[in-house]
């Protein structure tokens, strides 16, 4: 169980029961702090809403320490694409992050990005094994990570009758 894949600061977001984006399962997500983990399917617009529900946005992954540390986390949660918060939709070919960091670390995987078929502008870690980046087409629906900001989980949860 999930339990035992994950590291002691975990904790399960009650919250995310009370939260509502539509068509979007937010009860199975899971919280080691500041990441929130949500294995369930979603667009990339739909994951961001959800991550904005949570106080933050889809996750930015700037150095390979960070960026391995999400992805052993959220192989070990399920082991498929999620959505992380790159995207080239405003330029084709310059991949920006959610929350406007440069971008300096990338671990896409070999010939991704490629744009393929009609286009894909949405990153998603996690291509075939932990870091390793692919694109694809942001109405996709994948599970995703968000990367929360100063806002106290525990707190969410009293505030939130839970
Ligand atoms: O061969 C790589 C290529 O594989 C798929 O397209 C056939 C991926 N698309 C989907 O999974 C929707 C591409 O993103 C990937 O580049
Ligand atoms: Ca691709």
């Amino acid at each position: 169980d999930a339990q035992t894949l994950l590291p002691e600061e975990t904790v399960v977001p009650a919250a995310a029961g009370a939260m509502k984006v539509d068509g979007v399962a937010l009860t199975r997500c899971v919280a080691v702090v500041p990441y929130v983990f949500c294995p369930d399917a979603a667009s990339f617009d739909q994951a961001e809403e959800a991550c904005a529900g949570f106080g933050g946005q889809l996750v930015t992954l700037q150095t390979q320490q960070e960026s391995e540390r999400v992805a052993d986390l959220a192989w070990g949660l399920r082991d498929w694409p999620l959505w992380m918060g790159l995207s080239d939709r405003q330029e084709e070919g310059v991949w920006r992050w959610s929350g406007g960091d440069p971008v300096d670390y990338t671990a896409w995987k070999r010939h991704e990005p490629n744009d393929y078929g009609a286009g894909e502008d949405c990153g998603a870690m996690n291509r075939g094994g932990p870091e390793r980046w692919n694109d694809l087409p942001c109405d996709k629906r994948l599970g995703f990570v968000c990367e929360r900001s100063g806002v106290d989980l525990e707190e969410m949860d009293r505030s939130s009758g839970q």
